[in-house]
Formats: C-alpha cells, sequence, structure tokens
C-alpha cells in the first residue's frame, strides 16, 4: 500500500493527496510536520534528507518532492489522463508545475506567513516586494486562464493538482484582492472534483 508522510495543511502535502483522490489510489497516511514532529527523526531523515513533507513510499521506492511525486503517480497510474502522453501536452503541465514552484510559491509563501502563521514576522519592505510578485504571478495565471479551460489546455492533468492548493491559500489570505474571473472560474471548476472540497476546503493555518 502506499504511504505518504505529511499534515494535511501542508500546501506541498495536498497536491499529492489531491493526486491519490482523482487517481482513486488507496493510501496510508503518517502525520508529520511541524507540530506532529518526525522529520528530524533519524529514520524519517534515512528517506528524506530534506526533513521537509511529503515523502511517499511505494512497495519499497521512496520518492520526495512533492512535484516529482505527482508525476511519478500520474506517470504510473494515469498515463495519458492526469499525465498526457502528448509531448506539447506534457510539456504545459510540466510547465506549470514548474512555474508553481519557482515563480508562485516562493513569494506566496512569505505573505502567507506573514499573514497567516507568523504575523509581521517579515520586515515591511520586503512583504512588500513578495506581495507585489504574488500579484503578478496570479496576473499570469488570470491571462493564460482566459484562453484554456485548464492549465494544460482543454483536459484536466497533473498541474491542476500542483496549482490548486496554492491558489487555495491565495484566495483566502486575509488581505485584498482584484477580481479575476478566469481564476476564479478555473478554481470553482476545480472544487467540482470529486475529492477537491475534502483537501483544499480547510482553514489556513
Ligand atoms: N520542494 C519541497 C518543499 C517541501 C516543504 O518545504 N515542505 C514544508 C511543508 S509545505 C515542510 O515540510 N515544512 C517543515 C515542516 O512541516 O515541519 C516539495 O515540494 O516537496
Amino acid at each position: 500500500m502506499l504511504k505518504l508522510w505529511g499534515r494535511t495543511n501542508s500546501l506541498n502535502v495536498q497536491k499529492v493527496l489531491f493526486c491519490l483522490g482523482e487517481l482513486g489510489l488507496p493510501f496510508e497516511r503518517v502525520d508529520a510536520g511541524m507540530q506532529f514532529g518526525l522529520v528530524k527523526s533519524a529514520e524519517y531523515m534515512a528517506m528524506n534528507p530534506n526533513s521537509v513533507v511529503p515523502t511517499l513510499e511505494d512497495d519499497g521506492f521512496v520518492l520526495w518532492e512533492s512535484n516529482a511525486i505527482v508525476r511519478y503517480l500520474a506517470a504510473r497510474h494515469g498515463a495519458g489522463t492526469l499525465s498526457p502522453t502528448d509531448p506539447r501536452a506534457r510539456a504545459q503541465a510540466d510547465r506549470w508545475m514548474d512555474w508553481q514552484q519557482t515563480s508562485h510559491n516562493p513569494m506566496l509563501t512569505k505573505v502567507f506567513w506573514n499573514l497567516v502563521r507568523q504575523p509581521g514576522g517579515v520586515p515591511q519592505d520586503e512583504f512588500n516586494d513578495a506581495c507585489a510578485k504574488v500579484e503578478r504571478a496570479m496576473d499570469i495565471l488570470e491571462e493564460a486562464l482566459a484562453h484554456s479551460v485548464w492549465l494544460g489546455g482543454e483536459a484536466f492533468t497533473m498541474a491542476e493538482c500542483a496549482l490548486a492548493p496554492g491558489v487555495h491559500r491565495y484566495l483566502h489570505l486575509p488581505m485584498e484582492r482584484k477580481a479575476r474571473p478566469n481564476v476564479t472560474r478555473w478554481y470553482e471548476a476545480v472544487l467540482e472534483r470529486p475529492m477537491a472540497r475534502n483537501i483544499l476546503l480547510l482553514p489556513l493555518t
């Protein structure tokens, strides 16, 4: 049976949970990270030397990095659906997944921590800069979704699994947001997926 380590309020764990839910795969989950600890234990670090969540184990095969886990599960169990087989469709999904890790998430994390987990923990100018960059990233997403139903085109893919938790987080931060109708339409469509509400609709903590 697949085994996943990670707390459910982690954006990176939520990506994997969403992917597992889309694929309908049975799995066991172990709470780990933040208040649950475990990630600094020798046993955990032997699997994931980064001391972060998520980590997946599949019949002795251990994998860390949330997007790599999503790609692995999608390739193994969702080839042609979650994991597109057409090279261009695959590249589009990959592109958004890489963008999530490198452009969207770093600044979103700074804003999120400053507003939710450790209010005032980030100097004001750094916070303002992070907010401006998150807004710019959300504008890029808004523009892209004006031209396609899903991130990869006409079909729901693993890119949705990877990006939905971050967009959910952004949309629920206690701050002002401008209207982005295409993002809203996409987010509402994501919430219609069978497992999405269980995984995403948690209070931000
Ligand atoms: N690039 C890694 C980042 C993993 C990461 O930073 N995980 C956070 C939670 S989202 C973490 O484990 N934080 C420490 C903790 O929860 O104790 C991935 O995508 O898996």
